[in-house]
C-alpha cells in the first residue's frame, strides 16, 4: 500500500498513556473509592441490578499489580454510530491484554452486538490491528445498533461466550450501548458465567457526559472536523455574500456539537436546543427570532450568513416534543405494523388525526408533508427517533423564509434571503482521531484490560483529568449503573443511562450567551 506522508505519520504515532499506566502492568495497583449509588431512582435501579448495583468507584496507580493470574480470552464489539478513536481502544485493549500474557486472546465480533449473537467474530493478532492504528472510522470489525434485551438474547450471548472460552466482553459505545453493558454484565453475573463485561465511553455526541466521564471519544475530533467546514463555509459565504447557509450538525439529543463549533467558527446564528427547552420557545418564535437576525443584516446590504442548527432541536422545541412524545406512543407495539400496512398518506394521515391530541395536530398540520412523513420514519432499535433524517435545517429555513415575506409586505425588510442546506454528520465520524482521541482511545482500551484484569464487572473504563497533559490522567473505573435512571422508551419504562445535555449556567454556554450578539 502507497502511504502519504500524513497517513505514514498517523500510523507511526505512538498514543500517550495517563502517569500511572505507564511503568508495565505489573506496576498497577487499585485504590478503592466509594460506593455509588444511581443518579435518580435508586430503588427501582437497585432491584434491577441487584448483583452489579452499588459497587465502589476505583482508581488505579502505581504500586505491585496484586491482580490474579488467569488466561484471558476478551471479546470486543464497537456499537453504536461511528466515533474517530475506536480502532485505538481496541489496539490499547490488545497491547495490555498481549503484554500481560502473550497466550491472552482478543476476539473481535463484527457489527456489534449482533456479532455476539450470530459468533460473527475474527481473532485479532499483531498484523491485524498495526494496520488500523490510529485511523478513524469503526471498519476493522464494523457496529451496529441492535439492542441486547431479551432473555434469548442472552441466552445466545452466553453460549457463544462459552464456547470461545470467554472471560470478559468490552463493549464500545454511547449511552444506548452502555446500557446494553451494563444489563449484560447483570445478567452474566446473576447466571454465574464468569464473564464480565465492561464499557468504554464513546459518542461523538458528548452526551455520555457526568461528573467522572469528562468526555466520550470521538467528540473532539468531529467538532474540530465539522468547524473546518463550517469556517470554509463562512469564508464562502463572505466571499459570495449571496447566501445564508443552514448548516445541522450532529448531536441527537443534545446540543453539545452545535455549541463547540459556534464557540470554534462564531457563526452568525447557532439554536442551542436546552435554551429552546428552557425559554418554552414555539417554532415559530425561533423562526422569528432567526428573521431577525437577517432581517438585521439585510438591511444593512449584508443578504447571508450561517446559521448551525442542533440535529436533535425538534425535540427542544416542547411543541414538537409533545408531538414526537404522541407519535411513538402512536406508533408502539404492533401499531407501527398496522401503520405502514395502510395503502397511502391520506390514510395514514387519517390514522395519526385520529391519535393524536387537538394541540399536537394543530403543529402537525402546520409542517411541511416532507417533515411531517420524516415523523414517522422508523425508530432505532433502542426507540430513538432517527433525528439525523429529519431535515430540521430545510424546515427552519422555510419557516424564516414565510416570516420574512411577511416582513418584507410590512415593508421593514428589503433584503434578499437566498439559501443553501447542509448536514454535518458523517464526515465527522470517520476522520483520523486528533492526537487528543488518539491518546485518550488508547488509555481507555489500556484501562478496560486492567478493569478485566482485576476482576471487575459492569464498569465503564474512566480516563480524568483531561485538560492536564496525559502524564497526569487518572485511569480507573466506574459502576455503569451510577449514571442510569428510568426513562420512557418505546411506550415503557426502561433503565437508561442518562444523556447529559448542555448545562446552561455551564461555562461554555455562558461564554457563548455573552458574545453571540457580537
Ligand atoms: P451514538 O449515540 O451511537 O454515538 O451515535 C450518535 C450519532 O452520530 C448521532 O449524532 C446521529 O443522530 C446518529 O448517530 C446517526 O445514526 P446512524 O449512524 O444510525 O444513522
Amino acid at each position: 500500500m502507497n502511504l502519504s506522508p500524513l497517513q505514514k505519520a498517523r500510523y507511526e504515532y505512538v498514543p500517550k498513556l495517563p502517569g500511572m499506566l505507564r511503568n508495565g502492568i505489573a506496576e498497577i495497583c487499585v485504590q478503592n473509592g466509594e460506593a455509588t449509588t444511581s443518579v435518580a431512582d435508586q430503588d427501582k435501579i437497585k432491584a434491577l441490578f441487584p448483583n452489579t448495583y452499588g459497587k465502589n468507584e476505583i482508581t488505579f496507580a502505581k504500586g505491585a499489580n496484586t491482580s490474579a493470574a488467569k488466561k484471558q480470552v476478551v471479546g470486543v464489539i464497537l456499537s453504536g454510530g461511528q466515533a474517530p478513536g475506536g480502532h485505538n481502544v481496541i489496539s490499547g485493549l490488545y497491547d495490555a491484554l498481549k503484554a500481560t500474557d502473550k497466550n491472552n486472546v482478543l476476539l473481535g465480533f463484527k457489527g456489534g452486538p449482533s456479532g455476539l449473537i450470530d459468533d460473527d467474530y475474527v481473532e485479532f493478532d499483531d498484523a491485524f490491528i498495526d494496520a488500523y492504528r490510529n485511523t478513524g472510522g469503526f471498519d476493522i470489525i464494523g457496529s451496529g445498533r441492535t439492542k441486547l434485551e431479551t432473555e434469548e438474547q442472552f441466552k445466545v450471548v452466553t453460549e457463544v461466550a462459552k464456547k470461545h472460552g470467554l472471560t470478559a466482553i468490552v463493549i464500545i459505545g454511547g449511552d444506548d450501548s452502555n446500557t446494553n453493558a451494563a444489563v449484560l454484565a447483570e445478567y452474566m453475573a446473576a447466571n454465574n458465567t464468569g464473564v464480565q463485561v465492561i464499557g468504554c465511553p464513546k459518542t461523538i455526541d458528548g452526551d455520555l457526559k457526568n461528573e467522572d466521564i469528562e468526555a466520550s471519544f470521538g467528540f473532539d475530533t468531529a467538532t474540530k472536523t465539522y468547524s473546518e467546514l463550517i469556517g470554509n463555509i463562512e469564508r464562502d459565504a463572505n466571499s459570495a455574500k449571496k447566501y445564508w447557509h443552514f448548516i445541522k450538525v450532529m448531536g441527537r439529543s443534545a446540543s453539545h456539537v452545535a455549541l463547540e463549533c459556534a464557540l470554534e467558527t462564531q457563526p452568525n446564528i447557532c439554536l442551542i436546543g436546552e435554551e429552546v427547552a428552557a425559554k418554552k420557545m414555539s417554532l415559530s418564535q425561533i423562526a422569528s427570532q432567526i428573521a431577525d437576525s437577517v432581517e438585521k443584516r439585510g438591511n444593512a446590504g449584508n443578504n447571508f450568513g450561517v446559521a448551525i442548527i442542533p440535529e436533535g432541536i425538534v425535540e427542544f422545541v416542547p411543541e414538537f416534543s409533545k408531538l414526537i412524545a404522541e407519535i411513538n406512543e402512536l406508533l408502539a407495539g404492533a401499531n407501527t405494523e398496522k401503520f405502514n400496512a395502510l395503502p397511502d398518506w391520506d390514510a395514514k394521515y387519517k390514522f395519526i388525526e385520529q391519535g393524536l391530541t387537538k394541540e399536537s395536530m394543530a403543529v402537525f398540520a402546520i409542517l411541511p408533508q416532507l417533515i411531517q412523513q420524516q415523523l414517522f420514519l422508523e425508530r432505532d432499535p433502542h426507540g430513538n427517533v432517527q433525528v439525523s433524517l429529519i431535515e430540521s435545517e430545510k424546515l427552519l429555513s422555510a419557516l424564516v423564509k414565510d416570516e420574512l415575506e411577511k416582513r418584507k409586505a410590512a415593508g421593514t425588510y428589503k433584503g434578499k434571503f437566498g439559501t443553501l442546506h447542509h448536514f454535518f454528520g458523517y464526515e465527522g465520524r470517520c476522520a483520523f482521531p486528533s492526537n487528543f482521541d488518539a491518546d485518550y482511545c488508547y488509555s481507555l482500551g489500556y484501562n478496560a484490560f486492567m478493569l478485566i484484569q482485576y476482576g471487575y464487572t459492569g464498569y465503564l473504563s474512566k480516563v480524568s483529568n483531561l485538560s492536564k497533559p496525559a502524564e497526569e490522567w487518572v485511569a480507573g473505573g466506574m459502576p455503569i449503573t451510577k449514571m442510569m435512571n428510568i426513562e420512557r422508551r418505546n411506550g415503557e419504562d426502561k433503565p437508561v443511562i442518562r444523556k447529559a445535555l448542555v448545562e446552561l449556567d455551564g461555562a461554555p454556554f455562558k461564554y457563548f450567551a455573552a458574545h453571540r450578539d457580537q
